[in-house]
Protein backbone atom coordinates (compact mmCIF):
# COMPACT_ATOMS: atom_id res chain seq x y z
CA UNK A 1 0.00 0.00 0.00
CA UNK A 2 1.54 3.35 -0.41
CA UNK A 3 1.16 6.57 0.88
CA UNK A 4 2.57 8.97 -1.70
CA UNK A 5 0.94 11.84 -2.59
CA UNK A 6 2.56 12.40 -5.74
CA UNK A 7 5.19 10.55 -8.06
CA UNK A 8 8.85 11.39 -8.52
CA UNK A 9 9.42 11.60 -11.91
CA UNK A 10 11.70 11.73 -14.46
CA UNK A 11 11.77 12.78 -18.04
CA UNK A 12 8.06 11.11 -18.91
CA UNK A 13 7.09 10.26 -22.51
CA UNK A 14 4.51 12.98 -23.64
CA UNK A 15 1.54 11.14 -22.53
CA UNK A 16 2.10 10.84 -19.20
CA UNK A 17 -0.36 11.80 -16.55
CA UNK A 18 -0.05 14.94 -15.21
CA UNK A 19 0.42 14.74 -11.02
CA UNK A 20 2.37 17.43 -9.96
CA UNK A 21 1.34 18.86 -6.21
CA UNK A 22 3.89 18.60 -2.91
CA UNK A 23 6.78 18.23 -5.17
CA UNK A 24 5.86 20.61 -7.78
CA UNK A 25 8.24 23.15 -9.30
CA UNK A 26 11.00 20.25 -10.04
CA UNK A 27 8.84 17.52 -10.79
CA UNK A 28 6.48 19.35 -13.16
CA UNK A 29 10.05 20.64 -14.99
CA UNK A 30 10.95 16.81 -14.89
CA UNK A 31 7.67 15.94 -16.11
CA UNK A 32 7.89 18.42 -18.94
CA UNK A 33 10.89 17.45 -20.80
CA UNK A 34 9.83 15.57 -23.87
CA UNK A 35 11.97 12.19 -23.81
CA UNK A 36 14.58 11.48 -21.29
CA UNK A 37 18.26 10.20 -21.88
CA UNK A 38 19.78 12.05 -24.65
CA UNK A 39 21.00 14.79 -22.56
CA UNK A 40 21.44 16.69 -26.15
CA UNK A 41 21.27 20.29 -24.90
CA UNK A 42 23.11 22.59 -23.04
CA UNK A 43 20.48 22.62 -19.55
CA UNK A 44 20.85 19.07 -19.68
CA UNK A 45 24.49 18.86 -20.05
CA UNK A 46 24.86 20.97 -16.85
CA UNK A 47 21.95 18.99 -15.01
CA UNK A 48 23.93 15.96 -16.18
CA UNK A 49 26.92 17.83 -14.58
CA UNK A 50 25.45 18.62 -11.64
CA UNK A 51 24.70 14.74 -11.25
CA UNK A 52 27.90 13.38 -12.45
CA UNK A 53 29.92 15.82 -9.87
CA UNK A 54 27.57 14.82 -6.73
CA UNK A 55 27.70 10.84 -7.66
CA UNK A 56 31.53 11.33 -7.90
CA UNK A 57 32.00 13.06 -5.05
CA UNK A 58 29.70 9.95 -3.01
CA UNK A 59 32.21 7.76 -4.67
CA UNK A 60 34.90 9.81 -4.15
CA UNK A 61 34.93 9.34 -0.31
CA UNK A 62 34.45 6.06 -0.74
CA UNK A 63 36.69 4.84 -3.50
CA UNK A 64 39.60 3.37 -0.45
CA UNK A 65 36.76 0.88 0.80
CA UNK A 66 35.76 -0.36 -2.76
CA UNK A 67 36.27 -3.99 -3.51
CA UNK A 68 36.44 -5.92 -6.34
CA UNK A 69 33.12 -7.51 -7.17
CA UNK A 70 33.22 -11.50 -6.11
CA UNK A 71 33.80 -14.09 -8.43
CA UNK A 72 30.21 -16.15 -8.82
CA UNK A 73 30.10 -18.73 -6.10
CA UNK A 74 27.07 -20.43 -4.82
CA UNK A 75 27.17 -21.05 -0.57
CA UNK A 76 26.73 -24.49 0.32
CA UNK A 77 25.58 -24.61 3.88
CA UNK A 78 26.89 -28.15 4.54
CA UNK A 79 30.21 -26.79 4.10
CA UNK A 80 30.16 -24.85 7.56
CA UNK A 81 31.62 -25.81 10.17
CA UNK A 82 30.72 -26.04 13.65
CA UNK A 83 27.01 -25.26 13.20
CA UNK A 84 25.19 -25.08 16.44
CA UNK A 85 22.73 -28.00 16.63
CA UNK A 86 19.95 -26.76 18.70
CA UNK A 87 19.68 -23.60 15.90
CA UNK A 88 20.66 -24.32 13.09
CA UNK A 89 22.28 -22.33 10.62
CA UNK A 90 20.49 -18.84 11.33
CA UNK A 91 20.84 -15.69 9.06
CA UNK A 92 23.51 -14.10 10.90
CA UNK A 93 25.65 -17.12 10.67
CA UNK A 94 25.02 -17.62 7.07
CA UNK A 95 25.48 -13.85 5.91
CA UNK A 96 28.90 -14.23 8.04
CA UNK A 97 29.60 -17.22 5.89
CA UNK A 98 28.68 -15.32 2.63
CA UNK A 99 30.86 -12.49 3.53
CA UNK A 100 34.06 -14.74 4.31
CA UNK A 101 33.64 -15.96 0.75
CA UNK A 102 33.63 -12.13 -0.43
CA UNK A 103 29.88 -12.85 -2.12
CA UNK A 104 28.59 -9.94 0.13
CA UNK A 105 30.83 -6.77 1.56
CA UNK A 106 30.34 -6.25 5.15
CA UNK A 107 27.78 -3.07 3.95
CA UNK A 108 25.29 -5.54 2.74
CA UNK A 109 25.78 -7.47 6.06
CA UNK A 110 24.91 -4.63 7.85
CA UNK A 111 21.97 -3.85 5.26
CA UNK A 112 20.85 -7.45 6.09
CA UNK A 113 21.26 -7.30 9.82
CA UNK A 114 19.02 -4.02 9.49
CA UNK A 115 16.11 -6.18 7.15
CA UNK A 116 16.52 -8.52 9.86
CA UNK A 117 16.01 -6.77 12.97
CA UNK A 118 13.25 -4.70 10.86
CA UNK A 119 10.98 -7.74 9.86
CA UNK A 120 10.83 -9.57 13.23
CA UNK A 121 9.07 -6.60 14.59
CA UNK A 122 7.08 -5.97 11.69
CA UNK A 123 6.51 -9.72 12.00
CA UNK A 124 5.48 -9.28 15.61
CA UNK A 125 3.34 -6.24 14.77
CA UNK A 126 1.09 -8.04 11.59
CA UNK A 127 1.10 -10.87 14.10
CA UNK A 128 -0.62 -9.02 17.30
CA UNK A 129 -2.51 -6.48 15.26
CA UNK A 130 -5.70 -8.33 16.22
CA UNK A 131 -4.98 -7.64 19.67
CA UNK A 132 -3.91 -4.06 19.52
CA UNK A 133 -7.14 -3.42 17.61
CA UNK A 134 -7.06 0.31 17.34
CA UNK A 135 -3.40 0.88 17.64
CA UNK A 136 -2.53 -1.01 14.54
CA UNK A 137 -5.68 -2.26 12.58
CA UNK A 138 -7.56 0.48 10.43
CA UNK A 139 -7.01 3.36 8.54
CA UNK A 140 -4.61 6.16 9.05
CA UNK A 141 -6.65 9.13 7.52
CA UNK A 142 -4.77 9.68 4.50
CA UNK A 143 -4.84 8.85 0.73
CA UNK A 144 -2.14 8.38 -1.18
CA UNK A 145 -1.27 9.09 -4.75
CA UNK A 146 -2.78 6.19 -6.46
CA UNK A 147 -5.55 7.32 -4.05
CA UNK A 148 -5.36 4.51 -1.98
CA UNK A 149 -6.56 4.38 1.98
CA UNK A 150 -3.00 4.83 4.09
CA UNK A 151 -2.93 1.94 7.15
CA UNK A 152 -1.67 2.56 10.15
CA UNK A 153 0.43 -0.33 9.72
CA UNK A 154 2.18 1.02 6.68
CA UNK A 155 2.86 3.95 8.52
CA UNK A 156 4.38 2.22 10.99
CA UNK A 157 6.38 -0.45 9.10
CA UNK A 158 7.70 1.98 7.32
CA UNK A 159 9.28 3.75 9.93
CA UNK A 160 10.55 0.60 11.06
CA UNK A 161 12.10 -0.64 8.53
CA UNK A 162 13.65 2.98 7.68
CA UNK A 163 14.85 3.84 10.62
CA UNK A 164 16.42 0.26 11.07
CA UNK A 165 18.05 1.00 7.45
CA UNK A 166 18.81 3.88 8.21
CA UNK A 167 20.93 3.64 11.51
CA UNK A 168 23.25 1.04 9.14
CA UNK A 169 25.18 3.90 8.09
CA UNK A 170 26.03 1.68 5.44
CA UNK A 171 23.07 3.22 2.76
CA UNK A 172 23.02 6.13 0.64
CA UNK A 173 20.03 6.83 -0.60
CA UNK A 174 16.63 4.52 0.18
CA UNK A 175 12.83 4.55 -1.52
CA UNK A 176 10.01 3.05 -0.10
CA UNK A 177 6.71 2.93 -1.50
CA UNK A 178 5.80 4.85 1.49
CA UNK A 179 7.79 7.51 -0.01
CA UNK A 180 7.30 10.55 -2.10
CA UNK A 181 10.84 10.37 -3.32
CA UNK A 182 14.21 8.69 -2.78
CA UNK A 183 15.02 9.69 1.08
CA UNK A 184 18.58 11.05 0.95
CA UNK A 185 20.71 10.21 4.27
CA UNK A 186 21.42 13.77 4.03
CA UNK A 187 18.26 15.32 3.40
CA UNK A 188 17.05 14.38 7.17
CA UNK A 189 18.12 14.59 10.53
CA UNK A 190 19.64 11.02 10.49
CA UNK A 191 22.11 12.46 7.54
CA UNK A 192 25.46 12.75 9.38
CA UNK A 193 25.49 9.38 10.80
CA UNK A 194 25.22 8.09 6.98
CA UNK A 195 25.80 10.22 4.16
CA UNK A 196 30.07 9.62 3.70
CA UNK A 197 29.40 6.10 4.30
CA UNK A 198 26.66 5.02 1.84
CA UNK A 199 27.34 2.94 -1.15
CA UNK A 200 24.35 0.80 -1.42
CA UNK A 201 20.05 1.89 -2.22
CA UNK A 202 17.67 0.07 -0.75
CA UNK A 203 14.00 0.26 -2.46
CA UNK A 204 11.16 -1.53 -0.42
CA UNK A 205 7.89 -2.14 -0.30
CA UNK A 206 7.07 -2.36 3.71
CA UNK A 207 3.93 -3.80 3.98
CA UNK A 208 2.38 -4.95 0.44
CA UNK A 209 -0.66 -6.44 0.35
CA UNK A 210 -1.75 -4.11 3.10
CA UNK A 211 -5.64 -4.07 2.25
CA UNK A 212 -5.71 -7.63 3.69
CA UNK A 213 -3.85 -7.07 7.03
CA UNK A 214 -7.28 -6.46 9.21
CA UNK A 215 -8.64 -9.63 8.06
CA UNK A 216 -5.07 -11.19 9.47
CA UNK A 217 -4.53 -12.74 5.78
CA UNK A 218 -0.85 -13.13 4.67
CA UNK A 219 0.84 -9.74 3.88
CA UNK A 220 4.89 -9.40 2.99
CA UNK A 221 7.95 -7.06 2.75
CA UNK A 222 9.83 -7.27 -0.43
CA UNK A 223 13.69 -5.31 -0.68
CA UNK A 224 15.75 -4.62 -3.33
CA UNK A 225 19.24 -3.65 -2.47
CA UNK A 226 21.54 -1.90 -5.22
CA UNK A 227 25.03 -0.46 -5.86
CA UNK A 228 25.21 3.12 -6.00
CA UNK A 229 28.62 2.48 -8.03
CA UNK A 230 26.45 0.91 -10.64
CA UNK A 231 23.91 3.81 -11.07
CA UNK A 232 26.55 6.09 -12.54
CA UNK A 233 26.71 3.52 -16.11
CA UNK A 234 23.41 2.74 -15.95
CA UNK A 235 21.60 5.05 -15.03
CA UNK A 236 20.02 7.09 -17.52
CA UNK A 237 19.88 10.92 -16.99
CA UNK A 238 16.72 12.90 -18.01
CA UNK A 239 16.93 15.76 -20.03
CA UNK A 240 15.55 18.56 -17.48
CA UNK A 241 16.38 17.85 -14.19
CA UNK A 242 18.26 21.54 -13.52
CA UNK A 243 15.52 22.21 -10.62
CA UNK A 244 16.69 19.71 -8.37
CA UNK A 245 18.71 20.46 -5.61
CA UNK A 246 22.05 18.61 -5.74
CA UNK A 247 20.86 15.92 -3.17
CA UNK A 248 17.57 15.25 -4.93
CA UNK A 249 19.57 14.87 -8.11
CA UNK A 250 22.64 12.74 -6.56
CA UNK A 251 19.34 10.27 -5.02
CA UNK A 252 17.54 9.51 -8.18
CA UNK A 253 20.07 9.00 -9.92
CA UNK A 254 21.32 6.14 -7.74
CA UNK A 255 18.00 5.19 -7.27
CA UNK A 256 17.21 4.50 -11.16
CA UNK A 257 18.53 1.65 -11.60
CA UNK A 258 17.15 -1.31 -14.09
CA UNK A 259 16.71 -4.76 -11.86
CA UNK A 260 19.10 -6.39 -13.35
CA UNK A 261 21.80 -4.07 -11.45
CA UNK A 262 20.32 -5.70 -8.39
CA UNK A 263 22.86 -6.91 -5.71
CA UNK A 264 19.78 -8.83 -3.65
CA UNK A 265 16.73 -8.78 -3.35
CA UNK A 266 13.87 -10.47 -1.53
CA UNK A 267 10.99 -10.87 0.87
CA UNK A 268 9.62 -11.67 3.64
CA UNK A 269 5.92 -13.37 4.32
CA UNK A 270 3.90 -12.80 6.89
CA UNK A 271 1.76 -15.80 7.32
CA UNK A 272 1.65 -18.97 9.61
CA UNK A 273 4.87 -18.65 9.96
CA UNK A 274 7.03 -15.76 9.17
CA UNK A 275 9.25 -16.87 6.00
CA UNK A 276 12.68 -15.21 4.46
CA UNK A 277 13.22 -15.73 0.81
CA UNK A 278 16.07 -13.85 -0.53
CA UNK A 279 18.80 -14.01 -3.56
CA UNK A 280 22.51 -12.45 -3.10
CA UNK A 281 23.06 -13.42 -6.48
CA UNK A 282 23.93 -16.75 -5.90
CA UNK A 283 20.81 -18.37 -6.03
CA UNK A 284 17.92 -18.51 -4.06
CA UNK A 285 17.44 -19.31 0.30
CA UNK A 286 14.61 -19.62 2.81
CA UNK A 287 14.59 -18.76 6.50
CA UNK A 288 11.84 -19.32 8.61
CA UNK A 289 11.74 -16.81 12.12
CA UNK A 290 11.24 -19.32 14.92
CA UNK A 291 10.31 -16.85 17.49
CA UNK A 292 11.01 -18.80 20.55
CA UNK A 293 14.79 -18.00 19.63
CA UNK A 294 14.00 -15.27 18.25
CA UNK A 295 16.13 -15.93 14.64
CA UNK A 296 15.61 -16.24 11.46
CA UNK A 297 16.65 -20.87 10.88
CA UNK A 298 17.70 -21.47 6.78
CA UNK A 299 14.81 -23.93 6.25
CA UNK A 300 15.29 -24.12 2.50
CA UNK A 301 18.83 -23.66 1.42
CA UNK A 302 18.32 -23.61 -2.41
CA UNK A 303 15.03 -22.73 -3.86
CA UNK A 304 14.38 -24.00 -7.36
CA UNK A 305 11.30 -23.57 -9.01
CA UNK A 306 9.67 -25.90 -10.76
CA UNK A 307 9.45 -25.75 -14.60
CA UNK A 308 6.08 -26.49 -15.11
CA UNK A 309 2.90 -25.44 -12.51
CA UNK A 310 -0.74 -26.19 -12.66
CA UNK A 311 -1.27 -23.10 -11.09
CA UNK A 312 -2.59 -19.89 -12.24
CA UNK A 313 -2.71 -16.73 -10.13
CA UNK A 314 -3.80 -12.65 -10.67
CA UNK A 315 -7.01 -10.59 -10.61
CA UNK A 316 -9.71 -12.91 -12.86
CA UNK A 317 -12.30 -10.44 -12.34
CA UNK A 318 -9.91 -7.91 -14.66
CA UNK A 319 -10.27 -10.74 -17.51
CA UNK A 320 -12.31 -8.84 -19.47
CA UNK A 321 -10.06 -5.81 -19.24
CA UNK A 322 -6.73 -7.49 -19.75
CA UNK A 323 -4.81 -7.00 -23.14
CA UNK A 324 -5.85 -9.56 -25.39
CA UNK A 325 -3.22 -11.92 -25.13
CA UNK A 326 -3.02 -12.34 -21.75
CA UNK A 327 -7.17 -12.97 -21.71
CA UNK A 328 -6.23 -15.83 -24.67
CA UNK A 329 -3.97 -17.92 -22.61
CA UNK A 330 -5.91 -17.66 -19.37
CA UNK A 331 -8.80 -19.54 -21.59
CA UNK A 332 -6.66 -21.91 -22.81
CA UNK A 333 -5.18 -23.20 -19.70
CA UNK A 334 -8.04 -23.02 -17.67
CA UNK A 335 -10.03 -25.17 -20.35
CA UNK A 336 -7.03 -27.48 -20.54
CA UNK A 337 -6.08 -26.38 -24.28
CA UNK A 338 -2.49 -24.77 -23.27
CA UNK A 339 0.49 -27.13 -24.32
CA UNK A 340 0.39 -29.51 -21.72
CA UNK A 341 -3.18 -29.92 -22.06
CA UNK A 342 -3.74 -29.80 -18.18
CA UNK A 343 -6.98 -27.74 -16.81
CA UNK A 344 -5.11 -25.26 -14.60
CA UNK A 345 -6.29 -24.02 -10.94
CA UNK A 346 -6.54 -20.68 -9.61
CA UNK A 347 -5.24 -19.76 -6.66
CA UNK A 348 -4.93 -16.01 -5.58
CA UNK A 349 -5.01 -14.07 -2.49
CA UNK A 350 -4.47 -10.49 -3.68
CA UNK A 351 -1.03 -10.19 -1.85
CA UNK A 352 2.18 -10.25 -4.37
CA UNK A 353 4.24 -11.97 -1.34
CA UNK A 354 1.71 -14.83 -0.34
CA UNK A 355 0.87 -15.77 -4.19
CA UNK A 356 4.74 -15.32 -5.21
CA UNK A 357 5.75 -17.51 -2.41
CA UNK A 358 3.31 -20.20 -3.13
CA UNK A 359 4.44 -19.86 -7.10
CA UNK A 360 7.90 -19.85 -6.22
CA UNK A 361 7.31 -23.32 -4.15
CA UNK A 362 4.58 -25.20 -6.32
CA UNK A 363 5.16 -24.08 -9.46
CA UNK A 364 2.93 -21.82 -12.18
CA UNK A 365 2.57 -18.31 -13.23
CA UNK A 366 1.50 -15.26 -10.94
CA UNK A 367 0.72 -12.15 -13.28
CA UNK A 368 -0.37 -8.84 -12.61
CA UNK A 369 -1.05 -7.42 -16.27
CA UNK A 370 -2.17 -4.25 -18.05
CA UNK A 371 -5.80 -3.72 -18.54
CA UNK A 372 -7.48 -0.80 -20.35
CA UNK A 373 -8.08 1.44 -16.86
CA UNK A 374 -4.07 0.13 -16.27
CA UNK A 375 -1.98 0.43 -19.02
CA UNK A 376 0.79 -0.21 -17.09
CA UNK A 377 -0.93 -3.07 -14.66
CA UNK A 378 -0.70 -2.19 -10.66
CA UNK A 379 2.81 -3.39 -9.05
CA UNK A 380 5.70 -0.96 -8.92
CA UNK A 381 8.49 -1.83 -10.92
CA UNK A 382 11.45 -0.56 -8.45
CA UNK A 383 10.39 -2.30 -5.59
CA UNK A 384 7.85 -4.90 -6.46
CA UNK A 385 7.73 -6.24 -10.10
CA UNK A 386 11.89 -5.99 -10.17
CA UNK A 387 13.07 -7.62 -6.87
CA UNK A 388 10.73 -10.31 -7.74
CA UNK A 389 11.62 -10.57 -10.65
CA UNK A 390 15.29 -11.21 -9.97
CA UNK A 391 14.50 -13.65 -7.35
CA UNK A 392 12.20 -15.26 -9.71
CA UNK A 393 15.50 -15.96 -12.40
CA UNK A 394 17.81 -16.53 -9.49
CA UNK A 395 15.99 -19.97 -8.94
CA UNK A 396 15.28 -20.71 -12.70
CA UNK A 397 11.50 -19.37 -13.34
CA UNK A 398 11.73 -15.89 -15.50
CA UNK A 399 9.68 -12.66 -15.20
CA UNK A 400 8.53 -10.97 -18.19
CA UNK A 401 5.83 -7.90 -18.98
CA UNK A 402 4.89 -10.23 -21.62
CA UNK A 403 7.08 -8.71 -24.19
CA UNK A 404 10.21 -7.77 -22.13
CA UNK A 405 12.22 -8.85 -19.30
CA UNK A 406 11.08 -6.87 -16.72
CA UNK A 407 14.79 -6.57 -14.87
CA UNK A 408 15.68 -4.65 -18.00
CA UNK A 409 12.90 -2.29 -17.60
CA UNK A 410 14.77 1.09 -17.06
CA UNK A 411 12.94 3.02 -14.42
CA UNK A 412 12.08 6.57 -15.12
CA UNK A 413 9.68 6.76 -11.83
CA UNK A 414 10.20 5.79 -8.29
CA UNK A 415 6.70 4.89 -8.12
CA UNK A 416 6.76 3.63 -11.88
CA UNK A 417 4.02 0.94 -12.85
CA UNK A 418 4.86 -2.08 -15.02
CA UNK A 419 3.06 -5.22 -16.08
CA UNK A 420 3.79 -8.50 -14.62
CA UNK A 421 3.81 -12.83 -15.71
CA UNK A 422 6.44 -14.27 -13.84
CA UNK A 423 6.41 -18.40 -12.78
CA UNK A 424 7.64 -21.44 -14.29
CA UNK A 425 10.12 -21.56 -16.98
CA UNK A 426 8.00 -23.23 -19.77
CA UNK A 427 4.70 -21.20 -18.29
CA UNK A 428 6.07 -17.80 -18.77
CA UNK A 429 7.45 -18.94 -21.87
CA UNK A 430 4.16 -20.15 -22.98
CA UNK A 431 2.54 -17.47 -21.77
CA UNK A 432 4.72 -14.68 -24.12
CA UNK A 433 4.39 -16.70 -27.19
CA UNK A 434 0.53 -15.42 -27.01
CA UNK A 435 2.02 -11.80 -26.83
CA UNK A 436 4.42 -12.35 -29.58
CA UNK A 437 1.59 -13.71 -31.81
CA UNK A 438 0.01 -9.95 -31.63
CA UNK A 439 -0.75 -7.73 -34.16
CA UNK A 440 -1.83 -4.64 -31.97
CA UNK A 441 0.04 -1.85 -32.79
CA UNK A 442 -0.85 -0.14 -29.48
CA UNK A 443 0.11 -2.79 -27.11
CA UNK A 444 3.44 -3.40 -29.25
CA UNK A 445 4.20 0.31 -28.70
CA UNK A 446 3.86 0.21 -25.52
CA UNK A 447 5.85 -2.44 -24.80
CA UNK A 448 8.87 -1.25 -26.95
CA UNK A 449 8.52 2.12 -25.23
CA UNK A 450 8.99 0.85 -22.12
CA UNK A 451 12.15 -0.03 -22.55
CA UNK A 452 13.45 2.91 -24.04
CA UNK A 453 12.57 4.40 -20.89
CA UNK A 454 9.01 6.13 -21.58
CA UNK A 455 6.28 5.34 -19.46
CA UNK A 456 2.37 6.26 -20.58
CA UNK A 457 0.76 6.11 -17.50
P1 LIG B 1 -0.26 -2.53 -2.28
O1 LIG B 1 1.21 -2.37 -2.49
O2 LIG B 1 -0.99 -1.24 -2.28
O3 LIG B 1 -0.55 -3.42 -1.11
O4 LIG B 1 -0.83 -3.24 -3.60
C1 LIG B 1 -0.16 -4.35 -4.11
C2 LIG B 1 -1.01 -5.56 -4.00
C3 LIG B 1 -0.26 -6.82 -4.32
O5 LIG B 1 0.22 -7.41 -3.15
C4 LIG B 1 -1.29 -7.67 -4.99
O6 LIG B 1 -0.71 -8.56 -5.92
C5 LIG B 1 -2.18 -6.68 -5.66
O7 LIG B 1 -2.03 -5.47 -4.96
C6 LIG B 1 -3.61 -7.07 -5.60
O8 LIG B 1 -4.35 -6.14 -6.33
P2 LIG B 1 -5.90 -6.41 -6.66
O9 LIG B 1 -6.64 -6.17 -5.40
O10 LIG B 1 -6.22 -5.41 -7.72
O11 LIG B 1 -6.03 -7.83 -7.15
MG1 LIG C 1 2.89 -3.14 -2.62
Amino acid sequence: MALMTEAFALGAAPTVQPAARLISQPVRAAQDAPTRGSLSNSAAGAAAAVVAGAMAARRGARQANARPRAALRSINPDNFSGVCEQTGVTLNRYMIEANRQGVVDSDVLSVFNSIREATKVISKLVNTAPLAQAELLGLQGEVNVQGEDQKKLDVITNDVLKKALKYTGKLGTMASEEEDEPVSASLEGLGSVLADTGKYVCVFDPLDGSSNVDAGIAVGTIFGIFSEEAAGAACDLPTNIKDLDDDQVSCLAATLQPGKNLVAAGYVLYSCSTELVFTIGRGVVGFTLDNSIGEYVLTRPSIKIPPRGKIYSCNEANIDKWDEPFQQYIKDIQMGKGETGDKYSLRYIGSMVGDVHRTLLYGGLFAYPADTKNKDGKLRLLYEAAPMSFLLEQAGGLATTGHSRVMDIPPVNVHQRVPIVLGSKEDVEECKKYYEKSEDPKLKERCANRLKGLVTS
